[in-house]
């Protein structure tokens, strides 16, 4: 009991924002997670989520161009809102120079996902991270 607790309260960090409203005991309240996306990063670089959980993800593009994180096994693995669908390209979310996207999702699998952006040359350069599902 005191294991999962701490746990939780480690992936609260993570987000980054509004611990408040996502104190209460796991269920159908989306936590949000950001992930901004820059010239030539994802940070954070390494997502640790919940199976079940909803998310509201929100990836954020600083750099000085377009971006995409591409997580095509993450995604196939992952219940998207089918309401954000249009912005799920095989597998990828592309997010212009200054733009920002947002998908509501529930990871489905239990699993640990390799995401990158697909731009020419991007993912040499670093732009590659991991998302880990338990
Ligand atoms: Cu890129």
């Amino acid at each position: 009991m005191k294991t999962s607790l701490i746990i939780t309260t480690a992936v609260i960090c993570l987000c980054g924002s509004a611990p408040a409203a996502t104190r209460s005991s796991a269920g159908s309240q989306a936590k949000p997670v950001n992930i901004v996306l820059s010239d030539f990063a994802f940070t954070p670089q390494n997502l640790h989520l919940h199976h079940g959980q909803a998310y509201q993800i929100r990836l954020v593009n600083r750099g000085s161009g377009g971006h995409n994180l591409a997580a095509p096994e993450f995604f196939a693995a992952t219940q998207v809102s089918p309401g954000d669908a249009a912005t799920l390209v095989g597998g990828r979310i592309e997010v212009g120079k200054g733009e920002s996207r947002t998908v509501s999702l529930i990871p489905v699998t239990v699993g640990r996902y390799r995401m990158s952006c697909t731009h020419f040359l991007h993912a040499g350069f670093g732009m590659t991270g991991t998302i880990t599902v338990d």
